[in-house]
């Protein structure tokens, strides 16, 4: 397994809509594992391919919870079927380092997808797994949650980012 580096906002590969895997093979397997070691490192709590430079229909999420038993979940080729419902959550992105933001969403959905064996599956989502996993389809999409803020939050956002951006240039 290895760690794989985190592509950050304004990395293109995260506006990539990324493309369907059309074998569960090997060379996919090792993409999971590896982004599995990642974003347990990182630490997170889903990962998309597209942000580790591979724009690719992968994703893993472990909620780390004990309320939550799934363990590691990896969706190959995801999608959404069903939505319903709508929930407020703070979210995080590890591509968006250190910048959270409340983002509205489906409260409930079901997804479609592969497993890492190929297995088709279909589950039913809800609470913060449904957030998780509408945020890391997205990703797959080329989308980011920064996208769905509204003016004001958006306005924050680009001011923090260019602070940001202003001290590490500064510390160089
Ligand atoms: O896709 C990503 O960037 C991962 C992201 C997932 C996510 C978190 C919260 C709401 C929606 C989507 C993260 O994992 S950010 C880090 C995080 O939330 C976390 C890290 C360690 C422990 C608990 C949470
Ligand atoms: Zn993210």
């Amino acid at each position: 397994m290895a760690l794989l580096s985190i592509c950050t906002y304004p990395d293109p590969v995260l506006r990539k809509k990324a493309s369907p895997v059309d074998a569960v093979d090997r060379e996919i397997r090792k993409l999971v594992d590896d982004m599995a070691e990642t974003m347990y490192g990182a630490p997170g709590i889903g990962l998309a391919a597209n942000q580790v430079g591979k724009p690719q229909q992968v994703i893993v999420v472990d909620l780390q919870r004990p309320e939550y038993e799934g363990g590691l979940l990896v969706l190959v080729n995801p999608k959404i079927i069903a939505a319903s419902g709508e929930t407020t959550y703070e979210e995080g992105c590890l591509s968006v380092p250190e910048f959270f933001s409340n983002v509205k969403r489906y409260s409930e959905i079901t997804v479609r997808a592969l497993d890492q064996h190929s297995k088709p599956v279909e589950l039913n989502a809800s609470g913060l797994l449904a957030v998780v996993l509408q945020h890391e389809i997205d990703h797959l999409e080329g989308r980011l949650f920064i996208d769905h803020l509204g003016a004001t939050s958006k306005d924050i956002f680009k001011r923090k980012w260019k602070r940001k951006l202003k001290e590490a240039k500064e510390e160089r």
